[in-house]
């Protein structure tokens, strides 16, 4: 050997993905075609898809026991933030603003290198299977996994009495495969489409800040299910996990349509607490898509 690790996989995609339901090793089949269809249809219309029951039954005890184990490794953070994840106050706008309404989002990320190669999470997130039915229904040539350290592979965790508030993301989109779910709360909510690149839409933003539910759906999603999200251009939260529940846990797979990008120093250290020496190199030059607020 001349040194170099090489890690065999202790899962293969098809002892944890429902291939029978949902064949994405087949991209020719009618079934994958039609999946394809249905997610691309719900993803232009109001920006989010679901792939139900994508995980098998007894995968979904695996996925589970995975992020229980790497539990203790979370970053919890409780910070009142914007929907921008700013926790500052800006003298540039008004007080009933979105810019400067901050609301609790308490819940935590286990992180990128909490992972390792070949556990079953892992083996989900990389396999090149599913990137390839991502991309097909995000209508993008293709997908890389997400190469931030921290932000590629997560789960986010939210414990009873904790809630991830109304935020926008800074990625186009990101997958995530509830694994967990609360008995009570715990619900991903969003509103398709709140702001584009041209509108940042506050005073809808501001309604819903404020309680107010116009446009707001609740998404059904059970655990085994997989979902596409724009969240960049949707306002979205996980409610309140009620304090006497089961804790919610969702595994976040996160890719990008060029290879090896970083996430930024500020929200790395936001979400992680610490950033890594890739971070501070990749801060240096960074590339912007939009002018719209983070
Ligand atoms: O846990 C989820 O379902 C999504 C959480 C979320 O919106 C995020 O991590 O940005
Ligand atoms: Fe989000």
């Amino acid at each position: 050997m001349n040194g170099t690790t090489t890690t065999t996989a202790r899962y293969g995609l098809r002892e944890l993905v429902d291939t029978d339901r949902h064949p994405l090793h087949e991209p020719g089949s009618a079934a994958y075609r039609a999946a394809v269809d249905a997610a691309r249809a719900q993803l232009r219309s109001d920006g989010c898809a679901v792939v139900k029951d994508l995980i098998r039954p007894e995968a979904l005890s695996i996925l589970s026991a995975e992020i229980v184990a790497r539990k203790p490794t979370t970053h919890f953070s409780t910070q009142t933030m914007n929907p921008y994840f700013h926790t500052e106050y800006n003298p540039d706008y008004p007080d009933h603003h979105p810019v400067n309404t901050f609301l609790e989002r308490s819940s935590g990320f286990i992180p990128g290198d909490s992972w390792e190669s070949g556990c079953a999470t892992d083996v989900i997130f990389r396999a090149p299977e599913l990137t390839r039915f991502l991309a097909a229904c995000l209508e993008i040539p293709e997908l890389h996994c997400y190469a931030d350290p921290l932000a590629g592979l997560t789960a986010n965790i939210l414990d009873p009495g904790q809630q991830f508030t109304w935020h926008f993301d800074t990625n186009d989109f990101a997958v995530t495969v509830l694994v967990d779910e609360a008995d009570e709360g715990g619900l991903f909510e969003y509103v398709p489409n709140i702001r584009n690149a041209e509108d940042e839409g506050f005073d809808h933003i501001q309604h819903v800040l404020d309680g107010g539910r116009n446009g707001v759906v609740t998404l059904d999603l059970r655990p085994g299910d997989l979902q596409i999200f724009r969240g960049r251009h949707s306002l979205h939260r996980v409610s309140r996990v009620a304090t006497d529940s089961v804790p919610r846990h969702a595994a976040i797979f996160a890719y990008t349509e060029k290879a090896g990008v970083i996430g930024r120093v500020v929200r790395t250290r936001q979400l992680f607490g610490r950033v890594l020496p890739e971070h501070e190199a990749a801060e240096r030059d960074r590339v912007r898509s939009d002018t719209l607020l983070d």
